[in-house]
């Protein structure tokens, strides 16, 4: 798998200078300032290209390898608004993409929220920290902090009520806390919104079934595949993180049936999955290799990470943190060695895109991290150990 790394744009506390150290042999970024429904211009995506190669007489050897994302816009995920215009923005993003030699284009397709979590700085007994979604807390914000009507009916007395012990104990300022662990504009969040403006997008998705989203996920994939499959571009969506219905949102993309029903609706090439265990582990059955085995072919993007269900769960839903990259629910040995075997077939078949780009997602902040403000998840130390693991794993799997 080529061995990628996020990069946030010339932003991100963390440079190409300093990743080029880390053996990532490429970049995933995107252009965050520009709004989702608005198409991104040939000029704007060849400054990036440049950030990242760095000038003619002094390349830094990494390339831009994968958009992770080109937002989809909550006109398009509601189907409400100016729908036609963002499918022509979004065909133009990817024409002028494709006109920069970028291939492979990770998007989602959750409304209103990206990952959410309830602590980015849960304190690991080494010392480290990681980032933890603890369903209480969640609960405890949806019910006595967001208010949100009927939330207390989606989930089982006995939760409701450890919440609202929970909520008791908060306090001002640990309610402030909670809310903006839950809602601040996390890394590929649209905005930053405050909880009014949370409340005022859930009601727009008040009468949106599940069924009626995954029919937006496929008009959406529709008007969109015809042009990425003429430019040769991959499109990869990401799973739903958590992998489960939140704030009374509908979640179409949390599982491997899910990806099935999505993937066949529109059979092509151009429309593959990101393939991130941390997200799709948290489901008590997920089997990595049965996914692979079953949709490997359109698996376009690898995110690697894990998670550890670490508390109480209610249904469907669970608390859990963001383990070592090699350690958690996800046995990723069997993983890598499924990729691989993947990419073996690729390279029979002679696919050009048999290798694939992978990226260690996430990471604890450890050492040094503390002292150096970055997005949450996105440490310096953490994912290069995290990828030191994975790189470690994949030589001896080879
Ligand atoms: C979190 C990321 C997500 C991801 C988007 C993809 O760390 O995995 O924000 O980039 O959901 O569209």
């Amino acid at each position: 798998m080529k061995q990628t790394w996020r990069w946030f744009g010339p932003s991100d506390a963390i440079s190409i200078a300093e990743i080029r150290q880390t053996g990532a042999s490429g970049i995933v970024s995107a252009l965050h300032n520009i709004l989702p429904g608005q198409a991104w211009s040939v000029d704007d995506i060849k400054t990036r290209q440049r950030e990242i190669e760095g000038p003619d007489d002094a390349p830094t050897g990494l390339n831009w390898d994968v958009v992770e994302s080109v937002p989809v816009s909550e006109a398009i995920k509601g189907q409400t608004g100016p729908v036609q215009e963002h499918f022509e923005a979004y065909r133009q993003s990817l024409r002028n993409l494709a006109e920069c030699g970028i291939r492979t284009v990770c998007y989602n397709f959750m409304p209103v929220l990206d990952w959410t979590r309830t602590d980015l700085r849960y304190p690991l007994a080494n010392g480290g920290n990681a980032m933890r979604f603890d369903l209480v807390d969640f609960i405890a914000f949806d019910c006595f902090i967001l208010c949100r009507y009927g939330a207390a009916e989606e989930y089982s007395a006995e939760i409701v009520a450890q919440a609202q012990e929970r909520f008791a104990k908060l306090g001002d300022a640990g309610a402030q806390a909670l809310a903006d662990n839950v809602v601040a504009g996390l890394p590929g969040a649209n905005d930053r919104w405050s909880l009014s403006e949370v409340q005022e997008r859930l009601d727009a998705y008040r009468e949106v079934t599940a069924d009626a989203l995954r029919g937006n996920l496929i008009d959406f994939l529709s008007e969109v595949v015809p042009t990425a499959e003429e430019l040769g571009l991959r499109l990869c969506c990401h799973p739903d993180d958590p992998p489960f219905a939140l704030l009374g949102l509908p979640r179409v993309m949390s599982t491997q049936s899910d990806y099935a029903a999505v993937l066949d609706a529109v059979e092509s090439p151009a429309s593959g999955a990101t393939f991130c265990t941390g997200s799709l582990g948290v489901v008590q059955d997920f089997d990595p290799v049965a996914f692979i085995e079953a949709l490997g072919d359109r698996i376009h993007f690898v995110h690697l990470r894990n998670t550890l269900r670490d508390g109480v769960s209610d249904g469907d839903r669970h608390c859990f943190s963001e383990a070592e990259h090699l350690a958690g629910d996800t046995d990723m040995i069997a993983t890598i060695r499924a990729l691989m075997a993947e990419e073996k077939r690729r390279r029979t078949a002679g696919r050009t895109d048999h290798e694939i780009p992978m990226r260690p997602d996430h990471g604890h902040a450890l050492l040094a991290d503390h002292e150096r403000p970055v997005q949450p998840g996105y440490p310096l130390i953490g994912r290069m150990r995290g990828l030191a693991e994975l790189r470690g794993a994949m030589a001896a799997l080879a």
